[in-house]
């Protein structure tokens, strides 16, 4: 389904007059607003191919219809989330749930959509139905030296589709660990997963990226063998500067500081990218900043301070994706609710009085430091991201337009009730 431009004009016309009220006020309360905006036009956040369809629990799964078929309809649909808030320009692909076949057919359809590929994302924690090998005992990890040698042509694989899509970074994600104490033999199964990584690593080209993705727990639930940020860095630290840590919300342990986990990853250059969404308990993978919208707000202030005092262009130096599921809402309004979620915390970030927050840390004035952060997050700052999105011809409200052109339905009415998309 295509939104058409002079659909979003005449959704944006009615809704001007207050967004120009609201932006006239928001600009007298924010300096440099100008800047600003620039900055959420530029910023394009990756959509996960595997998110665009119900996902499910072990307890359950209620398929809301209309769901993607094939690669191609996924592409549609991030295409579709593009046009609503021209802030979902890329989207990242997990194989094997989403081989492309014909290279250029569907770099083709991406760019009719606008859209690059992002992170390409391998797959070493389901058996493929005709694999020779199992992971049910890990994948670089594994004891058996032929599991090790599969998981790592997989890999190799996956970098040739990226190469041909114009994908520029691998992430890995392993559901390596152990489920029971002595199950294991920790220093060999982190040495055969950083021999594992040596020969994936030295089959990047040289512009590529490798994120190396950690994980707490699931589903191994004693011990996983790239479990926190302290792990990943040792690998990446060893393997060389393509390779960077990948920090998904989701897989920290609870009250794990991440804004502080984010700053030192960047400041040793080290941080590669998110996988962005939000969570009470384990790895909800829920909306963007639907629980914990503070901790984003921190977590985008520690990036601006960070990226800036690299020098580091904020749209393209980082890899900003999504990493959800979803199980009650519908997948398309989750994900623009995420990126709106998304785009807020770091309007918001942009807009803290840095000098000021400097000094008031140079004289330990604990107080004022927190004025000026919380200052920052309680400053309404919607209005800019909306400007941002007008300038680009996107919708003012892109969730307001998605339900008043009754998209499911059409996407319902075009695939039917019980289509199943590929993924989690
Ligand atoms: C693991 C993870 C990883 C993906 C998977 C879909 O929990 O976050 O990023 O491969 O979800
Ligand atoms: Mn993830």
């Amino acid at each position: 389904m295509l939104i058409q431009s002079n659909t979003i004009a005449s959704h944006n016309d009615g809704l001007l007059k207050k967004h120009q009220n609201k932006l006239v006020f928001t600009v007298s309360e924010i300096g440099e607003t100008e800047a600003i905006i620039q900055k959420l036009i530029d910023f394009q956040i990756a959509i996960p191919s595997w998110a665009l369809g119900t996902g499910g629990t072990r307890f359950g799964r209620f398929p809301g219809g209309g769901e993607p078929r094939s690669i191609e309809e996924k592409i549609e649909d991030v295409g579709l989330l593009h046009a609503l808030n021209n802030a979902s320009g890329a989207i990242s692909l997990h194989i094997p749930w989403d081989i492309p076949t014909d290279y250029n057919a569907i770099k083709n359809l991406a760019g009719q959509h606008g859209l690059k590929f992002d992170a390409m994302n391998s797959n070493t924690f389901q058996d493929q139905a005709n694999a020779e090998q199992t992971y049910k005992f890990g994948s670089l990890q594994n004891v058996n030296k032929a599991v090790r040698k599969q998981a790592v042509a997989h890999n190799i694989e996956v970098i040739k589709h990226g190469i041909e899509l114009g994908s520029e970074s691998l992430t890995v994600w392993l559901a390596d660990g152990s489920s029971f104490p002595g199950q294991l033999n920790f220093r060999k199964a982190y040495q055969n997963t950083l021999e594992s990584l040596e020969e994936i690593y030295d089959a990047l080209p040289s512009n590529w990226k490798l994120f190396l993705e950690y994980k707490c727990a699931e589903p191994n639930f004693y011990s996983t063998t790239v479990a926190d940020w302290g792990q990943s860095y040792s690998y990446v630290q060893k393997l060389g500067d393509k390779a960077k840590t990948l920090v998904d919300l989701g897989h920290h342990l609870p009250n794990a500081n991440i804004e502080q986990i984010v700053s030192i990853l960047l400041m040793d250059n080290k941080l590669g990218g998110f996988h962005f969404n939000d969570s009470k308990y384990g790895d909800d993978d829920l909306t963007a900043g639907a629980l914990k919208p503070y901790q984003l707000f921190l977590i985008f202030n520690e990036l601006v301070e960070g990226m800036d005092a690299r020098g580091m262009n904020h749209a393209k130096d980082l890899g900003w994706m999504i990493d959800a599921s979803h199980n009650i809402k519908d997948p398309l309004e989750d994900l623009l609710q995420s990126v709106e979620a998304i785009m807020i915390a770091y309007a918001q970030a942009l807009s803290v009085d840095r000098k000021a927050l400097e000094i008031a840390q140079q004289e330990n004035d604990v107080v004022k430091a927190q004025e000026i952060l919380q200052n920052a997050f309680r400053t309404d700052v919607r209005a800019l991201v909306a400007e941002a999105r007008l300038r680009s011809g996107a919708a003012l409200n892109p969730v307001e337009l998605y339900r008043s052109l009754a998209v499911r339905n059409n996407l319902i009415s075009e695939r039917g009730l019980k289509t199943i998309a590929t993924g989690l």
